[in-house]
């Protein structure tokens, strides 16, 4: 069985003193590196947004936290963030991106957001990842980065819906957890629709 790995949004931004931290996000950056060579592929996503992002606050002139709906997608408003070519969107210093084999970057359309690494969030606009794994005739799909309740839960959710066997190591992920309760919220949905959760000392050497 043809495995790959999915590194998902490991930026400065999302780490501790970022624009958009997830509590503790740099923790597992010594994870992923221990890991990344035991896999047939390597993707690793970048969350690369326009200035005037639909998803960030300002863009609105709203608070951050509140949710629009555009064309009947629920848009949760975020600090700016990832901003294309930006330090922020820069992956963590300290990311081994050698054994790295594809860099996917998402979110690039300024009106519509993209938390998968399958598809946009209007559900139907593809990144090109299926066809790519599909291409290589890989079938196992993990599942690591940030965050465990946004990026990495939706796009466990659209691999599992793709036919993949998959996997979301949760010693490789954290979550930020917004609102409260949306991590416990996230995995359980995940569990229930057929995603293993593991820890990365599950994996074969
Ligand atoms: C993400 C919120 C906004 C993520 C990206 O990578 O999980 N979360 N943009
Ligand atoms: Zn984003």
């Amino acid at each position: 069985m043809k495995n790959a790995l999915i590194i998902v949004d490991v930026q400065n931004d999302f780490c501790p003193g970022g624009a958009l931290p997830v509590p503790e996000g740099d923790k597992i950056v010594p994870v992923i590196n221990g890991i990344s060579k035991k896999f047939f592929k390597v993707i690793a996503t970048q969350d690369w947004h326009p200035e005037n992002h639909i998803s960030f606050a300002k863009t609105h002139n709203k608070n951050v936290g509140e949710v629009v709906e555009i064309d009947g997608v629920k848009q949760i408003l975020w600090p700016v963030h990832c901003v294309e070519g930006s330090s922020g969107a820069n992956f963590h210093k300290d990311l081994d991106l050698s054994n790295v084999d594809l860099i996917l970057r998402k979110g690039r359309n300024p009106l519509i957001d993209s938390y998968s690494a399958f598809f946009e969030n209007d559900k139907k606009t593809e990144t090109g990842l299926h066809y790519y794994l599909k291409g290589l005739g890989i079938n196992d799909v993990y599942i690591c980065g940030l965050a465990l309740d946004y990026c990495v839960y939706y796009t466990a959710m659209d691999s599992v819906k793709l036919g993949f066997n998959t996997y979301v190591i949760l010693d490789a992920t954290k979550g930020v957890d917004v609102p409260e309760g949306n991590i416990e919220k996230a995995t359980s949905h995940m569990e229930k629709e057929g995603i293993r959760l593991i820890k990365s000392s599950d994996l074969r050497k």
